[in-house]
């Protein structure tokens, strides 16, 4: 699995258990395999318009891992100083993204499903979802 050039995130590789005829299963366990305690998950899917631009905000504090289950999706993850693609489409193998990091989500297939799984409760005050903002934020902190 190869290391991210940007701070807190990094890629997550869940156990696959099974074979092509019975099929396959992945677990992802709170504090093991995710690293924070699980307290919501969401999943994005039937994406009409492939050339969208989803996500494009970063969380203050919101810890989150996503897995694409199904088709393919590349995250854009910028900390504000360095940029990377990370394009995911094994459902066995995720992106944790954590607070501070700016993300767009592109490169969606007809048949994308995403599953994220996140620290805490829907929480619109947590979200920048200005680049500008995101840029001063990361240089002054919260005002
Ligand atoms: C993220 C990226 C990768 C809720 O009411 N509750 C929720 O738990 C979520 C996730 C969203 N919403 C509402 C907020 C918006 O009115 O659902 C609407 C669509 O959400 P948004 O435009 O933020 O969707 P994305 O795909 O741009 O962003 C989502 C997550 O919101 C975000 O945390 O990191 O996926």
């Amino acid at each position: 699995m190869r290391s991210l050039n940007i701070r807190n995130c990094r890629l997550i590789e869940l156990p696959k258990i099974g074979d092509d005829k019975r099929g396959f299963l992945s677990i992802g366990e709170s504090r093991k395999d995710i690293p924070f305690e699980i307290k919501r998950i969401y999943y994005i899917y039937k994406i009409g318009d492939l050339s969208v631009v989803r996500g494009q905000h970063a969380h203050k504090k919101l810890e989150q891992a996503f897995f694409c289950i199904h088709g393919k999706v590349t995250f854009l993850v910028d900390d504000g100083e360095r940029r990377e693609e990370i394009e995911l489409k094994e459902p066995n193998k995720g992106l944790y993204i954590g607070p501070k990091l700016w993300h767009n989500m592109i490169g969606f297939s007809k048949d994308t499903v995403i599953l994220a799984v996140a620290s805490d409760y829907y929480n619109e005050g947590d979200y920048i979802r200005d680049y500008d903002k995101f840029v001063d934020y990361m240089h002054k902190g919260e005002k």
